[in-house]
């Protein structure tokens, strides 16, 4: 059984894994045996990142590489070749949101979400598979969202990215699965991190923010998701456990997708 889920000896390169969902499926990998490699677009993320993981005793790689920027993503994918090894794991979890009413956003806004949050991934994927076919497989997670199924009021650049990426990941599956290389997303409900802090801010007169306490009743499990509810799904996902799990999306959502909502 724990070989079925180890991934000792693999080398795992997790995008945007500095804190948050990201830094989580990065400490569970490294607890399973993975060396971990990540990259952010701006040194203080990478700084930040770093200093966690050495906290936590985890000897990570961290590099600035902005994954929209195709030939950057190329030359780092050739750095880590060198520095840590062949690619095996690639999770695109790097990714920005605006909360823009849609007919106040821009274009250029819409296009950067579309840019970092579909474009990245593909980019990056594009630059790992084909050496991971060269050497018989690999595997590649795509950071999905609620919104890659439902909408809701300002996000409509997520969420059309966040759709996109659903299918991004059927296609590589689709396209590259006849080479062992198995693609799939993972489906985070509503996590308490940085980019949801707005989300949860108190009130000014002191009450909790009425998207707090909608999330909270619109989710079976009654709580919001923290960000190791996704080390086990994300261990599944890279590990030979889900050799014959392909294009599939796992949403882990406390049910939130499974649920009409409560009645008033
Ligand atoms: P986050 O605040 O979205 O963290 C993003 C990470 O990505 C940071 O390390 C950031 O570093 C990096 N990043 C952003 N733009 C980048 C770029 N162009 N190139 C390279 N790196 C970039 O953290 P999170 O909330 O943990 O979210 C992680 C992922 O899960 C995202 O894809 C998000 O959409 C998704 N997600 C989150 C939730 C949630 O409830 N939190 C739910 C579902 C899905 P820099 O700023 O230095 O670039
Ligand atoms: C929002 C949120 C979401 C979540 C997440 C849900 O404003 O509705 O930020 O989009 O972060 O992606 O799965």
């Amino acid at each position: 059984m724990e070989e079925l889920f180890s991934l000792k000896g693999k080398v795992a390169w997790i995008t945007g894994g500095a804190y948050g969902i990201g830094y989580a499926i990065a400490k569970a990998y490294a607890q399973a045996g993975a060396r971990i490699v990540f990259n952010c677009s701006r040194q203080e993320t990478v700084d930040r990142g770093l200093a966690s993981y050495r906290q936590d005793g985890i000897d990570a790689k961290g590099y600035i590489c902005d994954v929209t920027d195709e030939a950057a993503v190329r030359d780092l994918v050739e750095r880590i070749e060198k520095e840590a090894g062949p690619i095996d794991i690639l999770v695109n979890n790097a990714g920005i949101i605006k909360r823009i009413p849609m007919t106040e956003m821009d274009a250029d806004d819409f296009r950067r979400v579309i840019d970092v949050d579909l474009t990245g991934p593909f980019i990056a994927a594009k630059a790992v598979i084909p050496s991971m076919i060269k050497r018989g497989g690999g595997k590649i997670i795509n950071v999905c969202s609620m919104m890659s199924e439902l909408g809701r009021e300002t996000v409509s650049a997520y969420a059309a990215a966040k759709g996109g990426l659903k299918m991004l990941t059927k296609n590589i599956a689709s396209e590259y699965g006849g080479y062992n290389i198995q693609c799939n997303g993972i489906g985070p409900g509503y996590i308490a991190t940085e980019q949801t802090a707005p989300l949860r801010e108190t009130q000014p007169d002191g009450s909790r923010h009425p998207f707090d306490a909608f999330i909270v009743s619109k989710t079976p499990a009654a709580r919001w998701g923290v960000a190791e509810d996704l080390a086990g799904p994300a261990i599944f996902l890279a590990s030979s456990a889900s050799d014959f799990v392909n294009g599939h999306i796992l949403y882990v959502d406390g049910g939130i997708l499974a649920y009409i909502g409560k009645q008033p």
